[in-house]
């Protein structure tokens, strides 16, 4: 390796959703980045419309519970960030806890902050790939420090 430190760096999409935004805890959940030591090298805040949320959940678009989640998520400001860590996918994915937050780990953000299996206050891709086509749907290029 010319360069360990680029070893397995990786970039991730973070999203703050608007149940999180609305109660105020987005300072705690960058908190929770920066002291896991992941960089964030985009942040922007947000109010996506509905056909902005159903094509980013384009993927869930024959769940039961695809409307609720779209109107869910176009009903107030998110903060959208791009992560970066070595591993950051996964140790996202780790910070935010099961989907459920009544399945979620005790310190996750979800076990602490969840509400509701759908208002679960933050959203992290779920692979590279997500990873690279969820950064792209919300920042270009120029916008990533
Ligand atoms: P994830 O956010 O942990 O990756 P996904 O299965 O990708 O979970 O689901 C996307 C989002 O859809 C969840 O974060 C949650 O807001 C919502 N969701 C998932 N499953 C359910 C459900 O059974 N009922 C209602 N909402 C759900
Ligand atoms: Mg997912």
């Amino acid at each position: 390796m010319e360069n360990e430190e680029e070893w397995n760096m990786e970039r991730t999409l973070s999203i703050i959703k608007p149940d999180g935004v609305k109660r105020a805890l987005a300072g705690e959940v960058i908190r929770r980045f920066e002291q896991a030591g992941i960089r964030i090298a985009a942040m922007k805040m947000l109010h996506l419309t509905k056909a902005r949320a159903m094509a980013f959940y384009a993927v869930h678009r024959e769940r039961p519970f695809y409307e609720s989640l779209t109107d869910f998520m176009s009903s107030g400001p998110i903060v959208v960030m791009v992560l970066e860590a070595e591993g950051v996918i996964q140790r996202n994915r780790d910070l935010m806890g099961a989907t459920n937050f009544k399945d979620a780990a005790p310190g996750t953000i979800r076990h602490d902050f969840a509400t509701d299996i759908e208002q679960n206050v933050v959203h992290g891709s779920d692979g590279p790939d997500t990873a690279q086509t969820e950064i792209a749907f919300f920042f270009s290029s120029l916008e990533m420090v």
